[in-house]
């Protein structure tokens, strides 16, 4: 059995498959596809994913693409350390809290679309900066509202368990921190966040600890 991920160590998306692997305790090897040098773009990765994005996730011979899925794959093949309850409310919580930041923010401030701000609008660095921002605050108001609305929340976004949530919630996090948005008015969205990272698991999973981060000084 082979798992690989291919990722790079400031994807928020990667982020989410790579704390879960290491969530269940699968053995997998990452290749790096670095995205600042183009390398999604390459011909032997559009072979793999002609929508030139990571993460992707080779198990064996299947290839999956989109965090979520790849996380509900991780889910069904190994189930050990469970991330969904079995209550159907439950699990349509989890997913549609995680979709807040999966598929309505991060989205947002990846890089061809920051990319693009540049190259069409003229937005350098700061310009850039200051839209990731504003869609992180936007993420992380929204997020914080349904978590205090639903109640379901204890030292995780369920209870004092871990779930399928929590490495979305942790990505949002960890990313609103790399480009400098504000989290103040999400307390408990960093709480949660910042108990997943004193698990292992998560916590070796961040970008900053990935080959090819930068040096912290
Ligand atoms: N919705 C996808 C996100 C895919 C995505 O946009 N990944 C980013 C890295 S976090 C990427 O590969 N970007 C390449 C680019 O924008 O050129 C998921 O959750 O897996």
């Amino acid at each position: 059995m082979s798992v690989t991920l291919y990722g790079f160590w400031r994807s928020l998306a990667a982020y989410r498959v790579r704390s879960a692997l290491y969530y269940k305790e699968i053995p997998f090897t990452e290749k790096i596809i670095n995205l600042v040098e183009g390398d999604q773009f390459s011909e032997d990765y559009h072979k793999l994913n002609p929508q030139h994005v990571i993460p992707l996730l080779e198990h064996d011979d299947r290839k999956i693409t989109q965090s979520m899925a790849i996380l509900e794959y991780l889910e069904q093949v190994w189930p050990n350390r469970p991330i969904l309850p079995k209550d159907a409310y439950e699990q349509a919580y989890l997913r549609s809290i995680s979709l807040i930041t999966v598929a309505d923010t991060h989205p947002l401030v990846v890089p061809r679309i920051r990319g693009f701000l540049n190259k069409n609008y003229g937005q350098d660095e700061a310009g850039q900066a200051a839209w990731a921002q504003h869609w992180f605050n936007e993420g992380s108001l929204a997020i914080e509202a349904r978590l205090h609305n639903e109640g379901l929340f204890g030292q995780f976004t369920l209870g004092n368990e871990v779930s399928i949530a929590d490495f979305s919630l942790c990505s949002h996090v960890i990313g609103a921190r790399l480009f400098g948005a504000d989290l103040s008015h999400a307390p408990q969205l960093v709480k949660i966040a910042d108990h997943c990272l004193s698990l292992d698991a998560f916590a070796k999973a961040h970008p900053m600890k990935q080959p090819g981060a930068p040096i912290k000084k």
